[in-house]
């Protein structure tokens, strides 16, 4: 479902300086026998970013996800690239989330970094109906301007890859204006920022559950707090 995607948002990496690291053979790819579905992840080192990871799982009809999450480096206090794409087959249904992740709630903060995804935001209603996000608590690293939708194949065909598209070329061209722009965070704030995200996300995330019952115990601990959220035991 989300191929097409996965490779946009690479070659999108690799045209802004990505190289990409090795991972332990079974981070890279592992495969689960019994629901036969398999998942794959990818860590770039980007200029200006202290890690960048991408996730693709498949588990046939029953579910497609395309996840990722850039940290910008600690001396740049810009929001987090926060992508979670869903495709549930069998229910024919879309669950997407894009959002430039805030590491604070603050005007002062959303005034310098959302005024092109508010614009980005206010082009696709379709992907305005945040009021119906469950597992979250959307007032911590989420912004006003989340990109939510849950949706069809229509959604998902027709409107998510030009949003997706570009989704990732705003938060690349704000990475580049973040350059000129003063930090409202210190670095020792930033760091603490997203400490906490990693805390935060690997306690809330239901993706921990579903790894559970496809990949088993020992190895979804191992993927979560070696791989997903490494800041959270560090
Ligand atoms: C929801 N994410 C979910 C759900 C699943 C996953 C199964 C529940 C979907 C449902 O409502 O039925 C799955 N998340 C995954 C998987 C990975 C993962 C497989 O991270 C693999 C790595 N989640 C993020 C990021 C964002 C995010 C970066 O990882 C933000 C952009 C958001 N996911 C997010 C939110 C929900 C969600 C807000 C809840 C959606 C809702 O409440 O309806």
């Amino acid at each position: 479902m989300f191929d097409l995607l996965l490779d946009n948002l690479n070659k999108k990496i690799i045209s802004h300086g990505g190289i990409e690291l090795q991972l332990p053979q079974d981070i890279k790819e592992h495969y689960s026998k019994k629901n036969n579905s398999r998942i794959q992840s990818w860590l770039w080192d980007i200029p200006g970013f202290r890690r960048w990871r991408v996730t693709r799982m498949d588990a046939g009809n029953k579910l497609q996800v395309l996840n990722s999450v850039g940290y910008p480096e600690f001396k740049n206090d810009m929001p987090i690239f926060g992508v979670d794409l869903l495709w549930f087959g069998v229910k024919k249904q879309l669950v997407a989330i894009l959002d430039f992740q805030p590491l604070i709630q603050n005007d002062i903060y959303f005034n310098q970094y959302f005024e092109s995804l508010k614009n980005l935001k206010r082009s696709c209603p379709e992907f305005s109906n945040e009021n119906n996000m469950r597992a979250y608590d959307s007032g911590q690293f989420f912004s006003p301007c989340v990109i939510f939708c849950r949706g069809d194949k229509n959604h998902a065909d027709n409107l998510l890859p030009s949003i997706f598209s570009k989704f990732t070329d705003l938060y690349f061209d704000l990475h580049k204006e973040s350059f000129d722009l003063d930090n409202i965070l210190t670095l020792d704030e930033v760091r603490r920022c997203h400490c906490s995200y990693d805390v935060y996300n690997s306690e809330r995330d239901p993706a921990h559950g579903l790894f559970k019952s496809y990949f088993g115990k020992e190895w979804s601990n191992r993927f979560l707090n070696e791989f997903l959220f490494p800041l959270r035991i560090s």
